[in-house]
């Protein structure tokens, strides 16, 4: 198990965060849920990112104590309110991002659960799935029911793993997961994110969790009735997971069509050709010669599409290795920068108390004068700005003027 303290000496960090739209009502019963206190977690943060609701949300957020609380200034959709949560989680310096709805379906209760495969090491991305026990997803619609199995089969077949759950929003990701992700989904990111993760050999695992369907709740991003499901989020997602799917896995997007329209073609091409050799006729085969023809010829050509677009993922590959890197590195300056202005904050202090001291001996006309042309605020913030000589110095003058003191 990781440990509480890491091998850094850094507290293990999560961050629960909620990408929320209107969600004024549901979403403080979600914050104050969150437990703030896992075992082998060093703290708990709440974080709300507010795709510029209507009703307040971020205000009833940061009245319910979440940590941190964004706005976005105009709405993004939640696949790319989720990648910027994302990123500000690891720039905050998250070692865990749980991702959890701001509509109160999920039971935060469960975060310890989400967590445990990573803190064990056992997983990079635990999502929570809703049938792995069916009793927990009684009350879902069909239509609901229907399209996430489709879709959950889709994304199994996609990725050659097999899951049961691919829509969920309840989710843990390792630090290295967030790092790796690269979504360009805007209306949704659930299913993007398995392809795109499985595509980088990261390990995802599925725990059961409880879910609850509220009778009068409105879903913002789905909709009940069967048609509306399958024009709005149907539709909408389908085209996210063809644009991932191509970009991960072009030979098989693009060659398999290629192997299937040139094989017709072949066949239509070898039957004209088999019906001349035996019937010296060209009629009544022409058409079909001429139509096999042109599709072995699209065949072809779309097999050239798959090496050329198989050679781009190569340098996808390169790139979302480079990205991985830059991100990795501005995740750690930007902690490492946070830890040392810490550090200079409590330096700052001191100095302060310090100041205050040598002020106090001055008045009572013990000062030495050692210290007096040291006895000015900008010290301190040379220190901070990383002139450190004349604070060496300062202590240094403090230190003497002490011992003198002493030895009177
Ligand atoms: N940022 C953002 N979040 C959204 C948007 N639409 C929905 N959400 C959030 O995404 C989560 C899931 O939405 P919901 O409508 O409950 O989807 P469902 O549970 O799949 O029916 C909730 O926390 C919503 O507040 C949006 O446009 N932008
Ligand atoms: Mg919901």
């Amino acid at each position: 198990m990781i440990d509480v303290m890491q091998s850094s000496g850094k507290r293990l960090k999560v961050i629960v965060m909620s990408p929320a739209y209107n969600e004024a009502e549901n979403i403080a019963k979600v914050i104050k849920g969150v437990p703030r206190e896992i075992r082998g977690v060093g703290e708990v943060k709440v974080m709300v990112i507010d795709d510029h609701s209507s009703d307040g949300t971020a205000m009833v957020a940061k009245n319910a104590g979440a940590d941190y609380v964004f706005r976005q200034k105009q709405r993004s959709g939640l696949g790319a309110t989720f990648k910027k949560g994302i990123d500000i989680a690891l720039r905050l310096g998250a070692d865990i991002i749980v991702n959890i709805d701001g509509d109160g379906q999920f039971n935060s209760k469960d975060i310890p659960k989400l967590i445990a495969p990573i803190l064990e090491n056992e997983a990079d991305m635990v999502t929570c799935s809703r049938f792995l026990q069916p009793e927990m997803t009684k009350n879902m619609p069909w239509s609901k029911r229907w399209g996430n199995k489709r879709f959950s089969n889709l994304i199994s077949r996609i990725t050659g793993e097999k899951f049961s759950d691919t829509q969920c929003g309840f989710r843990a990701y390792s630090r290295e997961a967030a790092l790796r992700l690269n979504l360009k989904g805007k209306f949704t990111y659930t299913q993007e994110v398995f392809i795109d993760l499985v595509e980088k050999g990261m390990r995802i695992k599925e725990v059961p969790c409880e879910v609850q369907y509220f009778e009068n709740r409105k879903s913002v991003i789905s909709s009940k009735s069967f048609t509306g499901l399958v024009k709005g989020y149907g539709f909408k997602s389908l085209g996210i997971i063809a644009k991932t799917t191509r970009d991960t896995q072009p030979l098989t997007f693009f060659g398999m069509p290629a192997l299937m329209v040139f094989i017709l073609g072949f066949i239509g091409g070898a039957y004209s050709f088999v019906y001349w050799l035996i019937y010296s006729a060209t009629t009544p085969i022409r058409t079909l010669f001429n139509v096999s023809v042109f599709f072995m010829i699209f065949g072809v050509a779309l097999g050239i599409l798959a090496m050329v677009a198989d050679m781009l993922k190569t340098i996808k590959g390169t790139q979302d290795e480079l990205l991985y890197r830059l991100k990795r590195n501005e995740v750690d300056q930007s902690h490492a920068m946070k830890t040392l202005n810490g550090h200079v904050e409590k330096v700052n202090g001191t100095m302060k108390k310090i100041n205050g001291h040598v002020k106090e001996m001055k008045m009572n006309g013990n000062g030495s004068g050692h210290a007096d042309k040291n006895d000015k605020e900008n010290e301190v913030e040379m220190f901070a700005e990383g002139k450190d000589e004349k604070s060496v110095g300062y202590y240094a003058g403090l230190n003497a003027h002490k011992r003198r003191m002493k030895e009177r």
